[in-house]
This record gives C-alpha cells, structure tokens and sequence, in this order.
C-alpha cells in the first residue's frame, strides 16, 4: 500500500529548523506587510497570527492596495494570573504598538492584541519579555494556554491546583530556541531530536489543550479540553485528580467526519503523577494522531478511532501506572461570581464583568484606563477567567474601597448583568478572524439584550442560562456546550443548538439550521414559554430541552451528534 501525503503542516513543521523556517527573513522585508505562506504557519508556535481587517478588505481590493495586514499576539499566561506591574506593561504596549486600542480576553485566561504592524513586531515581544511575559506556544500544534480555576477564595486548594497547572505548562513548553534568537536576539543555538524530546521534530499532529478544574467550579469548562484534571481534596488538601481526555468543539459546517466532544472519563491519578499522565497522553496523540488529514487530528478524534479501552491501556503502559476507578466530585457552575467575595483568607475579591473580554475605553466605559488605574493602586494579583472577566484577586481590607471607587468611576458597575448575560460569552469573529461566517462579539450584547427580554416577558429572568455565540463552527466560543448556542452560518444567519447540560457535562445538538435573528427569537419565545409552564422544579434550560424532546440527547458525540 503506498503512504498517504501528509498534511502540508507536516512538511512545514519538519524542514522549518525548529520552528524557524524564514521568519527572520520575513521580518526584515519591506515590501510586503505579510509573511510567507510556510511562515504564517509557523509563526503561530510563536504566538501570533497573520489578519487582515476584514471590514476594508474589498474596498482595499478596488483600490487595487495589498490587505491591510497586521497581526493578533495571544500571550501564554497559565491559569491567566498576572501582576499589576505586568498589567501596566501589558496595558502600555497595547496603547503603543497596536493599532487596535483595546486588549481581548480570551475565552482560555490569556489575552491578545490585536492589530500589530509587522514592524512593532519585535519590540512588542521584547516589551513582554522585560514584563516576564511571552508567547511561546500560545497557538500552533502544541500544548497551549493551561486553564486553571482562578477563584481565589479557597486560597490554598487553588493555589495546589494552580501550582498544577503552572508546571504542567512549564514542563510542556517546547525547548526549541527559535523563540530567543528571532524575536530577543539571542545567541543562535543548535536545536536536535534530543534537545525536544517530547514533541520532536514535528511537534503535535494539531492544537493540545489542557485544563485544571476544581470543583464544584467548572469555569474552565474541564470536558472540552483535549487534557483535563478535576482536583480532589481530602479534607482541604488536594490528593489527586480525576483526568479526563478526548474533549474538543472544533467542526464543519456539513462535514458529519468532524464533531464537537466532550472528553472521557479516565479515572484518578495521584498528584505526584500528573506530568507523567501529561506526557503519555500527549505522547500517545504525538504518535498515533492523524497527520494526513487535519480536519481528524486532534486527540478526540485519535480516541474515537483507537476507542477509549485501547487509548487508556497504551497511556497505562506508557507511564507504568494504572487508573485508579474515578472519585466522585461534583461539576458545577461554569460562570464566574461577579461583584466582591471575601476569601478564606480575609482579603477581598473583585470580579469585573467585561462583555466578550474587549477592555477598551469608551464614553461611560473607561474599561482600559480603569484597570490602569487600579493596577497603580492594587498590591494583590489580576486574574483572567475562562469566560473573559478580569478578578482584581487579594484585596486588603483597608485598600477595598479605593479599588471599589475605580471601578465605579470608569463604568465597570454601569450596567446590570442578567443572570444569563453573566453566564454567557462570544467569540472574537469580525472584522479580525480570517474565519468568520457570521458577526459574534460585536453583535452579541444586542442579542443577549433580546434574550434578557425574552426571559423578562416569561418571568424567568432569575434563570440563568448559558448562551454563547460564534462565528463559525470552531467552536471557540465553546458553543457546542451551550445550553442556547448559536454558530454562524453567513452573514446574519446561524445554526441554533439547544439541550447541553446547564454544567457542560453533555454537548448540544442543532434544532433548526441557518436561520436569521427574527426566527431565532421566535422560537426561543415559544420554548420558553413551554419551559415556564412544564418544567420540573429546579430544572435547567438545556435539561428540560432535552426531557420535552425538543432535541435528542447527545450522548455519544461521534453517534448523536449529527444523527
Ligand atoms: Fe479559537 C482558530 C480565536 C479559543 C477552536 N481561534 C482561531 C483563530 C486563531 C482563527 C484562525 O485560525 O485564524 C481565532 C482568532 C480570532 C481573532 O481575531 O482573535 C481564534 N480561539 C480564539 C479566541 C481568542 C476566542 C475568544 O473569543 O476568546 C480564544 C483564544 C483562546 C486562547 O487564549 O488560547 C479561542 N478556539 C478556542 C476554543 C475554546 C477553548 O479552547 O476552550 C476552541 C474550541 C476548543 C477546541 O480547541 O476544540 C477553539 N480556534 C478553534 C479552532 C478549531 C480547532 C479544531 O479542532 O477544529 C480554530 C481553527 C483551527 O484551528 O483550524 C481556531
Ligand atoms: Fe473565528 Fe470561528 Fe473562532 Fe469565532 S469561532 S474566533 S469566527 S475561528
């Protein structure tokens, strides 16, 4: 039988040096605002993508002008804890060397410029280095962002948990030196097969995702990751984990092939061995994923074709260590708890409601000179969460109503967030991400607008209800877990997916496809109509559209999800 081509990636990844390719080169070119196309794969390792502004791109085109190119950087910052030293630089080169005048949250705790010019390039990574920032594998085919459950309350359970995912993430960098010498110009060095000894040469066959949850939170969403860890504790203390595999949202559109997932159970494994369950699961993708087509790469599809039995066994024999059976832990609220909390610990908590995670100033919304001016003041830590807030995280008692009065005066308590607005979040999409179908971030405050009036007119405006929006079936938004999801289709057109689980314990499936704002509001009117008048007590939104039988149950994704 003759070998299969790989993927293009695949060559890429193989001759680019260690993922150095051209890209010194490519920066010191003039002519074009624009890398190479093998570069603009292999810039991603380094954290950053090539954009165009998608709103000028016709007019551009008329005017017969190469797109207007620039570039979105998204930072590596495990379980997304910063200073506020680092804020401040953070916040400065974003009003020096972008041209986008904000900073987004992400929906993985890090955050991303947008709007880069290839020439502020290098001094925009020298200026988060001097801040000990970086962006070394924040994208590409290895292991990304770690998520970590950033509630400071249970100070000292978060903090194991967090020490988790800090070493997870340091223990799974890449140790290419690409990174120092092209951006920090640093001394060359040769890179070899031994020097990258868990990825190798051709790094991972996609994107590797790993997620550290403690419950009874579930912010971090543990079951889309490709790699999740549920902390147990045993009176305070954390003992273990539960690990589960295989999760991931990414699809297209018609192509019943690719499906979103949500991860498997695995069982327990004690604290002392997460890096070792770390590396095999990775390990195992690195050597069995699929590396011809990478629409069926990532690990959820690896488990599914080897089968969960098969893929748990090899992990086993890799580390020399058996599952234990799965702890009982209980998955919870996947939002954030907004306003002030008081830690075990007597310090005080802020979490700031920011709408998608786009901090800029506007008028009666100072979003970007409010943490400014909070980060001068506050002597605790800045927290990003999985659903794009910032936590002003150990506050002092004394320091809290001058934090307080910040935030009042720069708009951050303007608005008052329903229960669902709070719950839910959108993607990025236009004008930035090359892959929009549809709007998301810009359109979605209107649309939740729509929903809180929908959930007012039916009396159920206490409910909350996870919503989220994308533009296209990525899925970065993490729609495919929404108990209401919508994924863009065309313009002003999306497909409308009910029935997850309120705790993102079971995906959701499509109820009508295609369709346009009016239709969409309409149905949600006559479900929740439906919802108000049979419930059963305490039901979730997402359950009850499952027990009424307005869409099936998604149980096994690879069956159901399309079926
Ligand atoms: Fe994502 C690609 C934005 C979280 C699945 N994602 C992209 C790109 C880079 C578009 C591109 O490839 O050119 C988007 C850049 C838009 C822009 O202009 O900024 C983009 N993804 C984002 C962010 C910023 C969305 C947000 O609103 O916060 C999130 C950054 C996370 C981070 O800090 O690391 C983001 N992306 C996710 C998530 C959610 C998660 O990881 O919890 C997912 C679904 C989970 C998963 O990975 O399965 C996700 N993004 C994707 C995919 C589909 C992957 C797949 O398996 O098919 C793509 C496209 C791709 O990789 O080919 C993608
Ligand atoms: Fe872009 Fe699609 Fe991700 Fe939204 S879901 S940011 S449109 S890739």
């Amino acid at each position: 039988m003759s070998e299969q081509k790989l993927a293009v990636n695949e060559y890429l990844k193989t001759d680019s040096d260690y993922l150095r390719g051209t890209i010194k080169e490519g920066l010191d070119t003039q002519v074009t605002g624009s890398f190479s196309d093998g570069d603009q794969q292999l810039i991603k390792f380094h954290g950053f993508y090539q954009q165009d502004d998608r709103d000028l791109r016709n007019e551009r085109k008329e005017q017969k002008l190469e797109p207007l190119y620039s570039f979105m950087l998204r930072a590596r910052v495990p379980g997304g804890i910063c200073s506020p030293e680092q804020w401040l630089d953070v916040d400065k080169i974003s009003s020096t060397l972008t041209t986008s005048n904000s900073i987004r949250l992400t929906t993985r705790q890090t955050f991303q410029y947008h709007g880069i010019p290839k020439r502020n390039l290098k001094t925009l990574i020298q200026g988060l280095d001097r801040a000990a920032l970086d962006s070394i594998a924040a994208c590409g085919d290895v292991n990304r962002n770690v998520m970590c459950n950033p509630n400071p309350i249970e100070s000292k359970l978060h903090q194991q948990a967090y020490a988790v995912a800090k070493e997870l993430s340091d223990h799974l960098l890449p140790h290419t030196h690409a990174y120092a010498e092209i951006w920090l110009d640093k001394e060359k060095l040769l890179d070899t097969e031994t020097h990258e000894p868990v990825y190798g040469k051709t790094y991972l066959p996609r994107k590797f995702k790993m997620a550290v949850a403690v419950p009874p939170d579930n912010d971090v969403d543990v079951y889309t990751n490709d790699l999740g860890f549920v902390a147990i504790a045993e009176a305070g203390e954390l003992v273990g984990f539960n690990l589960v595999a295989g999760g991931g949202m990414g699809s297209t559109h018609g192509e019943v092939e690719t499906f979103p997932r949500l991860a498997d159970d695995f069982g327990f494994i004690k604290t002392e061995d997460v890096i070792k369950f770390a590396e095999a699961v990775m390990t195992v993708q690195r050597d069995w994923g699929n590396r011809v087509n990478r629409k069926r790469s990532r690990l959820k599809y690896t488990i599914v074709d080897h089968g969960v039995a098969e893929f748990k066994a090899e992990v086993e024999k890799r580390t020399g260590v058996n599952f234990e059976p799965r702890r009982d832990a209980v998955i919870g609220d996947r939002g954030d708890r907004y306003g002030w909390v008081k830690g075990l610990d007597n310090n005080w908590h802020l979490t700031l409601f920011i709408e998608s995670g786009r901090i800029k100033d506007e008028p009666g919304q100072m979003l970007q000179t409010g943490l400014r001016e909070i980060a001068k003041i506050h002597k605790g830590d800045f927290r990003m969460t999985s659903n794009q807030n910032m936590i002003i995280a150990g506050v002092a008692e004394q320091d809290k109503a001058a934090i307080e009065d910040l935030a009042r005066k720069h708009g951050f308590f303007g608005k008052v967030i329903s229960q669902t607005r709070g719950h839910s979040i959108a993607c990025v999409s236009l004008p930035t991400c090359p892959l929009a179908m549809a709007e998301a971030e810009r359109y979605f405050p209107e649309f939740i607008d729509h929903i809180d009036a929908l959930q007012a007119k039916h009396g159920i405006s206490d409910q909350a209800i996870v919503v989220r929006m994308t533009g296209c079936p990525n899925g970065c938004a993490r729609p495919f877990a929404a108990e209401i999801g919508l994924v863009g289709k065309a313009p002003g057109r999306y497909n409308l997916y009910l029935g997850a689980s309120f705790e993102g314990t079971r995906l959701n499936k499509m109820y009508k496809e295609n369709i346009q704002e009016a239709e969409i509001l309409a149905e949600l009117d006559r479900i929740f109509g439906l919802y108000v008048l049979e419930r059963d007590a305490g039901e979730t939104f997402g359950n009850f559209t499952v027990r009424h039988g307005i869409v099936k149950a998604v149980n096994d994704a690879a069956v159901d999800f399309h079926g």
